[in-house]
């Protein structure tokens, strides 16, 4: 029997490397986003899905609609593995000037989305007998850094929420792993966070040789999912080696 993963902001980055990724170890890949042509061109690359065997599947999903997420938990039948990405980061406004707009909707997607999102397939994760939730956390779970407030506490909310659900299901067959990056160049992180503004996104990997990919991340979280069973990553933190703390980051000094 084949087995499903539901990977969640699957249209770019960490997302899409991810559903790749499992599609490639033989899962069918429910690959969920809120835009369509990327989904369907990430289904082309990496193999469409024949019914319900390996390859991706994509669906249309924005994680702040309740309504969009019933549709998803009504349309999956199986789910095995359940891969919790979608979010993000929007500015970096200090404290004092924090935007409050922004921070509602850093919590709405990277802290209620993931909530939406479990409370809707965690009924066929435990059914599956075997199940795996992912959940893509950050650094800024756990750690604090200036302009960064929004986001860290968005990301504190994600981890805690995290934490509480490992202890709750304590018992049922449902491993709940962490994976929680540092710096990872993708295409949109930094540009999303910075309004748009390429330039000031590529300020923040300046003289990095090399920041992590969504590729490399990807890989993490595959290897979490595909542990024995008995096997619980409870948080794997994955960094370039470049950075050895949040605010401890090698730069080449004439980048
Ligand atoms: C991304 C890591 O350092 O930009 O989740 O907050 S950081």
């Amino acid at each position: 029997m084949t087995k499903t993963a539901v990977v969640t902001g699957a249209s770019s980055g960490i997302g899409a490397a991810t559903a790749r990724r499992l599609a490639a170890e033989g899962f069918h890949v429910v690959a969920a986003a809120r835009r369509r042509d990327r989904l369907d061109k990430l289904a082309a690359e990496a193999g469409a899905a024949e019914g319900g065997g390996p390859g991706v599947e994509p669906f249309m999903l924005d994680v702040t609609s309740q309504e969009s997420v019933d549709a998803l938990a009504a349309a999956v039948t199986r789910c095995d593995v359940l891969v919790n990405n979608a979010g993000g980061a929007i500015g970096m406004d200090p404290v004092a000037e924090g935007d409050v707009a922004d921070w509602q909707r850093m919590y709405d997607v990277n802290v209620l989305g993931s909530l939406r999102v479990t409370r809707a397939l965690l009924p066929k994760l435990i059914a599956s007998g075997d199940g795996v939730l992912v959940m893509l956390t950050s650094t800024a779970g756990f750690i604090a850094y200036e302009g960064g407030g929004g986001y860290a506490a968005a990301k504190h909310g994600q981890t805690a929420m995290t934490e509480t659900l490992r202890l709750e299901l304590c018992g049922e067959p449902v491993r709940v792993v962490e994976v929680a990056p540092g710096m990872v160049k993708t295409e949109e992180f930094s540009v999303n966070r910075f309004g748009g503004d390429v330039e000031r996104a590529e300020k923040v990997y300046a003289g990095v040789p090399d920041p992590l990919t969504a590729d490399d991340v990807a890989d993490a979280v595959v290897w979490c999912a595909t542990r024995p069973s008995h096997v619980n990553i409870d948080r794997l933190v994955i960094r370039p080696r470049a950075q050895a703390a949040q605010h401890k980051v090698y730069r080449v000094a004439d980048a």
